[in-house]
């Protein structure tokens, strides 16, 4: 059994977003084209508080892409993004949520960020996406979305610490690259922890 996890495409993470991310859309329609071949289509949506503390407006004098310790955390500040109920937190139009068995949200504690999927930055609570999988029998798992760099990076190494056979399709993910080089290290260091990388043409 294998599941695609699509992870955050959502308009914030778009052009014209929030927290844009060059030609966010691209994920949407390769995620759409590999629905098809799966048995199982999850997603994950990033899901904030209005008064969630990774955002930098919550900080006096701070700026996006500042560096906090947050309960005990490094906590990188980003503009007001993915807040619960508005535009921005909503999937793209395009994306074909219909196939969506099952939506897990995540950040939706003020106090801590979750970039994965799977668990917020600090392990302290779990999503429920991966006992999900598991009890659905799945094994390995293919993901898409955004942001290569952050969200999908992080998802992607809890999937492989989970036990997951993971694959990360990478044309059908764009990375923020706060550094030039963000996207470029991530899918290295996805890579060297066991991650299977290959484009959507290569999933069968
Ligand atoms: C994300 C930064 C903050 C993401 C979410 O989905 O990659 N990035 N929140
Ligand atoms: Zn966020």
């Amino acid at each position: 059994m294998r599941a695609l996890i699509c992870v955050d495409i959502q308009n914030d993470f778009c052009p014209g977003g929030a927290l844009e991310v060059k030609d966010g859309l691209a994920a949407a329609e390769v995620a759409n084209q590999l629905m098809d071949r799966f048995d199982l289509v999850v997603a994950t949506q990033d899901w904030h508080p209005a008064n969630h503390k990774s955002f930098a407006a919550m900080h006096p004098w701070r700026r996006p892409g500042d560096v906090i310790e947050l309960n005990g955390l490094e906590q990188i500040l980003w503009p007001i993004h993915c807040v619960q109920g508005s535009f921005g937190a909503e999937f793209v139009r395009e994306l074909r949520t219909d196939a969506f068995e099952k939506v897990f949200v995540k950040g939706t504690d003020p106090e801590i960020d979750s970039y994965s999927g799977f668990f917020d930055n600090g392990h302290r609570k779990a999503t429920g996406l991966g006992d999900y999988l598991k009890e659905k029998g799945v094994e390995e798992v293919y993901i898409v979305g955004l942001a290569l760099d952050v969200c999908v990076k992080f998802t992607v190494l809890d999937a492989l610490e989970l036990g997951f056979k993971t694959y990360l399709v990478e044309d059908g993910c764009r990375g923020v690259n706060l550094k030039p080089k963000d996207s470029d290290r991530a899918v290295m260091e996805m890579k060297e922890k066991g991650t299977i990388i290959v484009t959507a043409a290569e999933v069968d």
